[in-house]
């Protein structure tokens, strides 16, 4: 590797911001039970102690997204506490994410629900989480609804449109210049017949209804098998609308595996075309790089370590495509020539690039190895074990 390539890499790197999710390092579960994991966070303080211990030795993940229920139980009065917590261990509030899917009220949907009065609850629960952001000085309100139903016929998909728009509107009006609402999408689960914001569109469609400062959010398992998640990428790039992406990779369905871990090729071409656009129109794509992983089965601090590390290296990959070649290829359409320029890129060890960035950052080379040695996984198991071990497992 030459040395413009390398400080390409480095430059690439020193740009990278990854949010890590509270609840990826606390005990979640599948639909059929849960394993619990003795060293698992139950309190926010545990959440920003291992985000913490990420950050600290991976050097890109500064912020924490948030859930509100879970994490703000009380609401705005929980922000309090969080200013030290960031203080304390590194890491700052980052994504606000409401909660509109669990209380009971939900069954039949939060902001597409037939009943005004649910409609309204929901609303002033992304209000009340608006106003959360705007406290933490975090910028973005992250939006994900369960809304949808399970059978045909059983409602009325326009009338639940509308809704949505309005409700979107609403919640857009109490924005502060700076804070953005990201809207998620999903075909499937938990509803199976429809869901609301099924796809890309329909989040483009009710991003724009809600206002200026709502952009799209893509989670890249919520997507049919084999659609071409770089070419809605690349859509949004162009309409200014791609606000951020929840990382995870997927095999059959929105199964949050680690990202890079089934199709490592999808994400490098995922990140390229960001690449692209900002080299073509010289401007940096105000994107918010979330993970959106929940580790069963993996060890939840590793993993995490795990997942950022392949993000350094795919994006790393990324930055290493010959672009002014491509853009000579694919305009006199050298098929053969452009599509090397991706696969050189791809191809291209870049670890040892990965690895010097990392030591002239002050950085531990090897960050898995690092986190074994220090010493923080028994400590946080002992602490933690007898009150994670004592929780409820069972499905039903
Ligand atoms: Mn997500």
């Amino acid at each position: 590797m030459n040395h413009r390539q390398i400080e390409t890499i480095f430059g690439a790197l020193d740009q990278l911001a990854i949010e890590l999710p509270s609840w990826g390092f606390a005990n979640t579960g599948t639909r059929f039970g849960k394993f619990l994991q003795a060293a698992a966070a139950s309190t926010l303080e545990e959440k920003f102690s291992d985000a913490g211990q990420v950050h600290a030795l991976t050097g890109v993940c500064p912020t924490i997204a948030l859930h509100v229920v879970w994490d703000l139980p009380n609401g705005l009065e929980s922000t309090a506490n969080i200013e030290n917590l960031s203080r304390q261990h590194g890491v700052r509030a980052g994504s606000i994410n409401p909660n509109v899917f669990q209380d009971q009220q939900y069954k039949y949907g939060s902001l597409g629900n037939p009943d005004c009065s649910v409609r309204q609850q929901a609303l002033q629960h992304l209000k009340d989480s608006v106003a959360i952001g705007k406290a933490l000085n975090s910028p973005d309100v992250s939006l994900w609804f369960a809304d949808g139903s399970n059978y045909p016929g059983t409602q009325n998909i326009r009338h639940r449109k509308a809704w949505f728009s309005e409700g979107l509107q609403a919640a857009h009006a109490d924005l502060g210049p700076n804070q953005r609402l990201l809207v998620e999408y999903k075909p499937f689960e938990p509803a199976f017949y429809h869901t609301d914001i099924a796809d890309w569109g329909m989040a483009l469609e009710l991003a724009r209804a809600a206002g200026p400062q709502a952009k799209v959010l893509v989670d890249l398992g919520h997507h049919y098998q084999a659609q071409n998640i770089e070419q809605i990428v690349a859509w949004l790039l162009d309409l200014n609308m791609l606000g951020g992406f929840h990382f995870n990779d997927r095999r059959y369905a929105d199964d949050d595996l680690t990202i890079g871990s089934i199709d490592p090729y999808q994400a490098f071409r995922i990140f390229h075309e960001i690449k692209m656009f900002e080299w073509e129109t010289n401007q940096r794509a105000d994107i918010a790089y979330m993970v959106d992983q929940s580790h069963n089965l993996k060890g939840k601090i590793e993993a995490m370590i795990q997942t950022v590390e392949t993000v350094k290296e795919l994006v790393a990959k990324a930055a290493l495509v010959d672009r002014p070649k491509l853009a000579k290829a694919q305009q006199s359409c050298e098929l053969v020539d452009a599509e090397n320029c991706l696969k050189d890129a791809f191809f291209a060890d870049v670890r040892p690039a990965v690895k010097e960035w990392k030591r002239s950052r002050g950085l531990p080379a090897d960050p898995l190895t690092a986190f074994r040695e220090s010493g923080y996984l028994d400590k946080i198991t002992a602490e933690r074990a007898e009150r994670n071990m004592g929780a409820v497992s069972s499905y039903a």
